[in-house]
């Protein structure tokens, strides 16, 4: 035995102290994976290399391009609008000398990390990364310091964010964006890299127009990240990063829930995944452990459902499980949903104007029931009737917890209990008059009176979840490992490349992965935002005509009625299943395989 192991299995509280500081076992270990790479990248002699870019037939316009062709002349002037793809570099010198600044922004997702380590192995020991602390607002404040490899070398495949650190600022004010210059030209930038989602892809492309308006050298270049798989571009950008680890750990914890629901037979889980707007994260859990019952925000959307639809098509199935002897369950509700009921989004924008305009008179109000007799009469009837149907928990949420505009924070609405304290008084009224619903005759459930008696004794009992932060900062799957590895190095060619505007994308996730640059001014729409016209990229939801959604509804039924569910396990980061991509992604882009991504040959990734 070496003297080093005897030492450890003599001491094991020696061994135990020195896993601090993320030094577990498992991190320790996970900092040496090797990371596939895209063949671009590769040079004949094995090593990285910055990758060259040509232009494609593809152009990229949206609907009203008379407007974003007036906020971004001198970017569309460059792009055209045309998205390029990345090729081979010729050159055989390395550009060198150039600097480069990064910073993510909003909600961590898996993998940021490895975009920092992709960065820095593309512009190489000849020119600097900088890191821009706490997101937009160092980039505003000027709040900079060099990344050296020696700390690459101990973040790479780690999760989280807080090597930068981010936050949610908004570059929108002239004063910001003569900031945001200053820090260019202060840290003589080359190239500015904005980690981010929707909001901050498209606060990139106007801060690569206003640095062409202002003469500013320095490209800008955005990254598509956000676990809620919102900023995504059909086939050209299949998804972005850290969706894969967040539903992968979703994933997990929904399977032993089904599990344990299976098991305890006694209990429904309602689980409210993250996910803001899009239902994305909700389908991909859904396909991964096919539970119960799920909601998808958009189909109910489509459908026009009310409030007590949604109500009733949940209490039917547990209705008819309760029949056929099932009394568990799980029941997945994305967090976005309540503002996709249409009756529900008129009483929260309702309230938003409500709560502006009559805020101090409200704010002074003792109780919940006087902020009621004041609010209720200034709603339309119809959204008074519906908040009056509310539980007091969360209309007291609906009044009180308001976002720094004064909107409703609908993120912190707490639907899993609405829906629970809504079906519970529905199975309540079934339990109290069987005659009435039961039997039968026309418009009744049919049962047997042994099946009747079977559903009277039983009770409804629940569980609630929010499943959200647990998954934003994992260590990323080998998916989100490799995919940010390959966004860092394509973002890093870019801005050797001298373009700016464009978003890093890499697709074709079966086949060596294919790196393209997206020219964000096309991805642009005018959307209506709190009642104000924006210019913002448009998220993309969940489609209902879509391969992954038509994968879900055509088996829902059946995993209504019988336990069909499955458990995906834990992430594995190595072994047999760890090269698995989300299904949903696999499935609408037709992929044959979502069980073995390939982002092209391994590398090791120790930078000197
Ligand atoms: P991003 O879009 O910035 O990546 O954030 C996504 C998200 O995780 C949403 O799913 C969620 O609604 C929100 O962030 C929560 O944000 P906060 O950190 O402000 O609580």
């Amino acid at each position: 035995m070496d003297s080093t192991k005897a030492n450890i299995a003599s001491n094991p509280v020696a061994e135990f102290s020195r896993t601090e500081g993320k030094h577990s076992i498992f991190e320790d270990e996970i900092r040496k994976l090797p990371i596939p790479v895209c063949s671009v990248f590769v040079g004949n002699d094995g090593r990285i290399r910055p990758a060259s870019f040509k232009e494609t037939g593809t152009i990229f316009q949206c609907e009203d391009h008379g407007r974003t062709s007036r906020a971004f002349p001198r970017s569309i002037e460059r792009s055209k609008d045309t998205v390029l793809e990345a090729i081979p570099a010729e050159m055989s010198e390395r550009t060198v000398g150039k600097r480069v600044a990064v910073l993510f922004s909003g909600g961590p997702a898996a993998g940021g990390h490895n975009v920092l380590a992709g960065l820095k192995a593309v512009l190489g020991a000849e020119s600097t990364l900088l890191g821009i602390k706490k997101g937009p607002k160092g980039l505003i404040n000027g709040d900079l310091f060099e990344i050296t490899s020696k700390s690459i070398n101990a973040i790479v495949n780690t999760g989280g964010f807080d090597f930068l650190g981010t936050d949610r600022t908004k570059v929108k004010s002239s004063e910001q964006f003569a900031k945001v210059m200053e820090t260019a030209l202060k840290n003589k930038l080359d190239g500015l890299i904005i980690v981010g989602g929707d909001d901050s892809n498209t606060n990139a492309a106007f801060i690569a127009e206003y640095f062409l308006e202002q003469g500013v050298d320095c490209s800008v270049v955005g990254i598509p990240k956000t676990i809620d798989g919102d900023m995504a571009v059909g086939k050209y950008l299949p998804i972005s990063f850290g969706f894969d680890t967040a539903t992968k750990v979703y994933s997990e914890l929904v399977g032993n829930l089904t599990q344990d629901a299976a098991s305890a037979v006694k209990y429904y889980h309602f689980v409210k995944l993250m996910g803001r707007t899009a239902s994305k994260i909700t389908l991909e859990v859904a396909l991964q452990t096919k539970p119960a019952i799920t909601l998808i925000s958009e189909e109910i959307a489509e459908k026009n459902m009310s409030l007590e639809d949604v109500v009733e098509y949940i209490v039917g199935i547990i209705t008819k499980r309760r029949l056929l002897g099932i009394n568990h369950g799980v029941v997945l509700v994305p967090e976005g949903l309540v503002e996709f009921i249409p009756e529900m989004k008129t009483l929260i924008q309702e309230l938003n104007h409500v709560l502006a305009e009559y805020e101090r008179d409200i704010k002074d109000l003792p109780t919940l029931k006087n902020k009621q007799e004041y609010i209720y009469p200034l709603l339309t009837p119809q959204s008074a009737q519906l908040m009056a149907s509310i539980p007091d928990e969360i209309e007291q949420m609906l009044i009180l917890d308001r976002d720094d505009h004064g909107n409703v924070k609908v993120s912190q609405i707490e639907t899993e209990k609405l829906l629970i304290e809504k079906i519970r008084y529905k199975m309540s009224q079934l339990k109290r008059h069987t005659d009435k619903y039961f039997g039968d005759g026309k418009g009744k459930i049919k049962a047997t009176p042994a099946q009747i008696e079977r559903f009277k004794a039983a009770s409804f009992s629940t569980q609630s979840h929010f499943l959200g932060y647990e998954g934003r900062s994992a260590k990323p799957t080998a998916f989100d490992a490799a995919f940010t590895f390959n966004l860092g190095l394509a973002a890093g060619s870019l801005v050797l490349s001298r373009k700016t505007g464009y978003m890093a994308a890499v697709t074709d996730f079966d086949r060596g992965g294919r790196v393209l640059a997206l020219p964000i001014s096309g991805l642009i729409a005018c959307e209506f935002r709190k009642g104000k016209e924006e210019l913002v990229i448009s998220k993309d939801l969940v489609k209902i005509s879509s391969p992954a959604f038509n994968a879900f509804a055509e088996n829902r039924d059946k995993w209504a009625m019988q336990d069909l569910f499955s458990s995906p396990g834990p992430i594995q980061h190595w072994g047999p299943t760890c090269r698995q991509m989300p299904m949903s992604v696999a499935f609408n882009q037709g992929y044959r395989d979502y069980r073995s991504f390939d982002f092209g040959t391994e590398q090791h990734i120790e930078l000197d």
